[in-house]
């Protein structure tokens, strides 16, 4: 409501039909106008020129529209329309005086402005006061008669009745009483309405539908001033409560909240001046979408530089905040509210529509503020559950365990600050955010697991290798008809120990079973190959281990002493025995045999390399190929499959030719021992010689010898002499073999 102890007026249309938007936005600053919702009223008063009017209003309502001095003579003294606040009014009424018709100042064809100022003020004002000289009523050329007939065409013009009061304000009354006077009045406006043109549609509507109409008559203020007075304030007690039904302007219709009326009344001059018609109830819903995005606009341009809000979002960029939501809520419902207030008497499609406007707009304008803010807490909850995860993993949790629990309290927390952010005009949606979080957690979970898992399974593999390695090694050193039964056993003692106790370990990720079987026989299958690497590895070095087993198993007796070849020997059947050794060597390194496949492998080798003859294995179909099984470069026949082969069944006759030929010299060197041997036992010296060694020691026998010359006794000498020398030769090589065992190793390959 607005409250002023005090009068404001201002030139609201100049002479020239000029719109004074200034003066009129400072009126309604100074008055407060826009405080008063829809309790105001607006009056206007119309009348020929010098008729009072100015002088009339002043006195109802202490306003101060220039008079015309008395003493000056009768001349135009209000220009244009002026408007002005009636001192002590309630409601707040504003009164509009108008310039007077039938002004000498125009001429008298010139309505241009007598028109458009009375269809402004039927446009804009509840109440319209008509002066008109007590002594007019009833003539045929009154003064009010054109301006009356104005009145009524204008009115036409504004599309839909307003229910104005038009109050006949009769000046200088006669002695003759008011009760005559109106009747005649009545018909004089009866009459002017009935010759007003009107449109189809109101054709027949009665003059009432359109205007209330009252009639009051005032003593002369120059002759009768008192009694002037006391009438003036009987009447303007008529003007309290003006808009409450039963008060003057109580049925007025399509009041223009007061925050539009100065866009209202700006845009009705306009149109009146376009000489355009005023179609009022479109002119209404025009002015509140004007003025409800203005006002929507307004709201929007203060939040932007509130200073709580700016604080808000300056202090989001740096981190999570808490009271978020309370305290944008709050910001945001002083402006949603404000507008409320501002708009209340608009059109409420409009107001309406404008608000959602003004909501999607302001909420538009910090929803960044408020992704920052999800985006803190979600950094922060991906932070937490990592070092949350670290430290449970730490103190030895239990993985799966770890990740549930680490998992549920950075939501929690997640979802504590979602909820903290809230803001109660909007109900914004974190899913996208959450699920970006979850997938974050997930990954980083995975990556984790991954790493430990993996840490897990290097460790195992490097206890795998640990306990396979050296121990096969040594079984191989030592190869015969049980290796790979107890390479089997040593490979599936240690594979289960190296499985159960893996199994346990993983047990706390609660890995899937079909993913822990596939790390188990990963496991499995590592346990093997080091296995099967191994064995490469030793099948590499065949010939050399042949060739030592050889050398070992014919230089040695069954109690492992070194042979003196001493003639007793059977040379063929202990080369067969040592040869038998290697090629059991062999047998064992041809193929991996870790599926405990029963070995035919030996038998082929032994029956196509020892005794050079071939047992029908499976091949007695194949005439042609059968004469040699080991003419080719697989086992099918003893169904090893091709991935297990460590020495073809060609290499093997190559190995075997190159084997036979590198320990050729062994045996050669050991029958020609044997024969040295039994020839030095042959060819003893005679017992002469002994007797005579005896009696003149080695060399004076020697010398006897050279003296002795050429008969049979010499060339004994000599035979006997070559042998124990041959003797010693091969004594010295068996000796110088053994010894040397390991450089003959390493060079046999390079020899051959
Ligand atoms: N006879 C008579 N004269 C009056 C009355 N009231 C005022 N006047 C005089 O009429 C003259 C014109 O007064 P205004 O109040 O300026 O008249 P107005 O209708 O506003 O004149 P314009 O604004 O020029 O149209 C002044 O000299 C007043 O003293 C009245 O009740 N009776
Ligand atoms: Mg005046």
């Amino acid at each position: 409501m607005a409250e002023i102890d005090h009068c404001c007026s201002t030139q609201l249309i100049d002479g020239e039909g000029e719109f004074n938007v200034v003066g009129l936005d400072n009126f309604i600053r100074t008055t407060k106008l826009t405080n008063c919702g829809l309790s105001y009223a607006v009056l206007a008063i119309m009348g020929p020129q010098s008729s009072g009017k100015s002088t009339l209003l002043n006195h109802l309502f202490q306003t101060n529209f220039r008079e015309m001095d008395a003493f000056r003579g009768r001349s135009q003294t209000t220009k244009g329309i002026w408007i002005a606040n009636c001192v002590g009014i309630d409601p707040f009424t504003v009164a509009m005086d108008l310039e007077g018709t039938d002004g000498r100042e125009r001429g008298e064809d010139d309505t241009t402005f007598e028109k458009q100022s009375a269809l402004f003020a039927l446009a804009i004002a509840d109440i319209v006061l008509i002066n008109m000289w007590c002594h007019d009523i009833g003539r045929e050329q009154a003064a009010n008669k054109p301006l009356l007939k104005t009145v009524f065409q204008v009115m036409m013009r504004l599309f839909s009745p307003r229910k104005t009061t038009l109050l006949f304000v009769v000046r200088d009354k006669t002695k003759t009483p008011l009760e005559y006077l109106e009747p005649i009045l009545s018909e004089d406006i009866q009459k002017i309405w009935n010759a007003v043109s009107k449109p189809e549609s109101h054709k027949d509507t009665p003059l009432s539908e359109f205007f209330n109409v009252e009639v009051t008559a005032l003593s002369s203020f120059e002759e009768k001033e008192d009694l002037f007075k006391e009438q003036v304030a009987q009447l303007r007690q008529r003007f309290f409560n003006s808009i409450s039904p039963g008060g003057l302007a109580g049925d007025r219709q399509g009041v223009v909240p007061a925050a539009g009326f100065s866009f209202s009344a700006q845009q009705i001059w306009r149109v009146i001046k376009e000489n355009k018609d005023l179609d009022l109830p479109a002119h209404k819903v025009m002015v509140a979408t004007v003025r409800c995005e203005e006002i929507a606009n307004e709201k929007l341009h203060h939040l932007s530089s509130n200073e709580d809000w700016l604080a808000l979002e300056e202090a989001v960029q740096c981190g999570p905040v808490s009271g978020f939501g309370r305290r944008l809520s709050s910001i945001l419902e002083t402006y949603f509210s404000g507008y409320d207030i501002e708009t209340f008497y608009f059109d409420h499609g409009v107001r309406n529509a404008k608000r959602k406007q003004l909501e999607s707009k302001s909420l538009d304008f910090v929803h960044p503020a408020y992704l920052n803010l999800l985006g803190h807490f979600r950094f922060k909850a991906l932070e937490d559950f990592k070092s949350r995860l670290e430290q449970m993993l730490n103190i030895g949790e239990g993985f799966a365990a770890s990740i549930c629990t680490s998992t549920e309290s950075c939501m929690l927390e997640f979802d504590q600050g979602y909820a903290d952010a809230a803001i109660k005009q909007a109900n914004w949606d974190a899913s996208k955010v959450k699920e970006k979080l979850c997938r974050d957690i997930n990954a980083h979970a995975l990556s984790v697991q991954d790493a430990k898992l993996s840490e897990l399974v290097v460790s195992y593999e490097k206890q795998l290798g640990q306990s396979l390695s050296e121990p096969v090694e040594s079984l191989f050193d030592n190869a015969g008809r049980d290796t790979w039964a107890s390479i089997r056993k040593l490979l599936t003692r240690e594979t289960g120990i190296a499985v159960s106790e893996f199994s346990a370990a993983i047990s706390s990720f609660e890995l899937d079973q079909s993913t822990v079987e596939k790390m188990l026989q990963d496991l499995k299958d590592y346990a093997r190959n080091v296995v099967e690497k191994k064995a490469r590895e030793e099948a590499g070095k065949v010939l050399i281990r042949m060739k030592d087993r050889f050398s070992a198993v014919f230089s040695h007796d069954n109690d492992s002493m070194p042979r003196v070849w001493t003639g007793k020997e059977d040379i063929k059947t202990i080369t067969k025995g040592a040869r038998t050794a290697s090629l059991s060597l062999l047998s064992v390194m041809v193929a991996i045999r870790l599926d405990g496949k029963p070995g035919e492998i030996e038998n082929i080798l032994f029956s196509s390399l020892m005794e050079g003859t071939v047992t029908a294995v499976s091949s007695v179909d194949r005439s042609i190929t059968t004469s040699d099984p080991l003419a080719s470069s697989s086992w099918e026949e003893v169904m090893v499959s091709p991935k297990s082969i460590l020495i073809t069944p060609v290499q093997c006759k190559s190995l075997w030719r190159q084997f036979k030929a590198e320990t050729e010299y062994t045996v050669t060197q050991a029958i020609s021992a044997q024969e040295a041997y039994k020839q030095s036992n042959n060819w003893l010296p005679p017992p002469w010689a002994i007797v005579a060694m005896v009696v003149l020691g080695f060399n004076e026998f020697m010398l006897l010898l050279s003296d002795v010359g050429s008969d049979g006794h010499p060339r004994a000498v000599s035979t006997w002499h070559s042998g124990w020398a041959n003797l010693y030769l091969v004594e010295v090589s068996s000796h110088h073999h053994e010894s040397s065992k390991a450089t003959c190793r390493r060079g046999s390959r390079a020899s051959n």
